[in-house]
């Protein structure tokens, strides 16, 4: 199986890490909007205008299914990508809310969702949550962790004074925190030592048994072959995704 997965930019590589490690496809092709990053500034229609582009481009490859790793794109484009697309589309927000619903039983559990403002401002997240009955979401949008990650600061002083920026006037711990914006993973274990009771929901697992439960998906025997393209500096996402994925040979085609 191949698979089309689409992000603004290089975040999407953190994705695309879980769907290497479980061995969904044989076949990855990636595709990242490196020239208009970022989508999470963007209003509605072009983030929905930038994404059907996308879907074209995709249309030139005999991809069986496309996984909008990108938040963004997920809170606004999915279901005009639907109408376009002769793929199925899969987004990375309802898988990220099933998996709080799957895993938590408690509904006054505090669910601290962080995002671009573009997806804080959707309101997604927090109408999927709301209706699987949690009450107590904080939704946040932490804009600076995103240049911080693209940085390689995964870890440090200048994350600690950001995180303690954003987190300061939390009036209580979160107990589950949703990584939603591509670029959270990465700086998973700084978050996770900032609030150390918390659960931390990543949209690379949440999709991936997202996908078990929607496509038959057979884990493949080889190692998934990468494909990577990028509509600005391709050198570049090559070089990140050297450092984020830790390719092995062969593994790029
Ligand atoms: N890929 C974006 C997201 O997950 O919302 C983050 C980067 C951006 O475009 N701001």
């Amino acid at each position: 199986m191949r698979a089309g997965v689409f992000d603004s930019g290089v975040g999407g590589l953190s994705v695309v890490r879980s769907l290497l490690e479980h061995r969904l496809f044989d076949e990855i092709i990636y595709y990242g909007d490196t020239a208009r990053v970022p989508y999470g500034v963007k209003d509605k229609n072009t983030i929905i205008r930038y994404s059907l582009e996308a879907v074209e481009f995709f249309k030139n490859f005999d991809i069986d299914t496309l996984i909008c790793a990108c938040n963004s794109v997920s809170a606004y484009a999915i279901p005009e990508l639907r109408a376009k697309a002769p793929f199925p589309v899969f987004g990375v927000i309802e898988p990220g809310a099933i998996a709080v619903h799957n895993t938590i039983t408690n509904k006054d559990a505090h669910i601290l969702i962080l995002g671009t403002r573009a997806t804080i401002n959707s309101g997604k997240y927090q109408h999927l949550l709301e209706g699987y009955g949690f009450a107590n979401i904080t939704a946040l949008a932490p804009s600076l962790f995103v240049p911080i990650v693209e940085e390689g600061l995964f870890n440090g002083p200048i994350l600690e004074q950001a995180m303690h920026y954003y987190f300061k006037d939390l009036a209580q711990a979160p107990d589950v925190i949703i990584l939603g914006c591509t670029h959270f993973p990465l700086i998973k274990d700084a978050i996770g030592a900032y609030f150390p009771k918390a659960l931390l929901i990543h949209s690379g697992e949440a999709i991936v048994e997202h996908l078990e439960g929607h496509l038959t998906l057979e884990k493949q025997k080889q190692k998934t072959q990468l494909k990577l393209f990028a509509t600005e500096n391709p050198e570049g996402l090559k070089k990140v995704a050297a450092t984020w994925l830790g390719l092995e040979k062969g593994m790029l085609l």
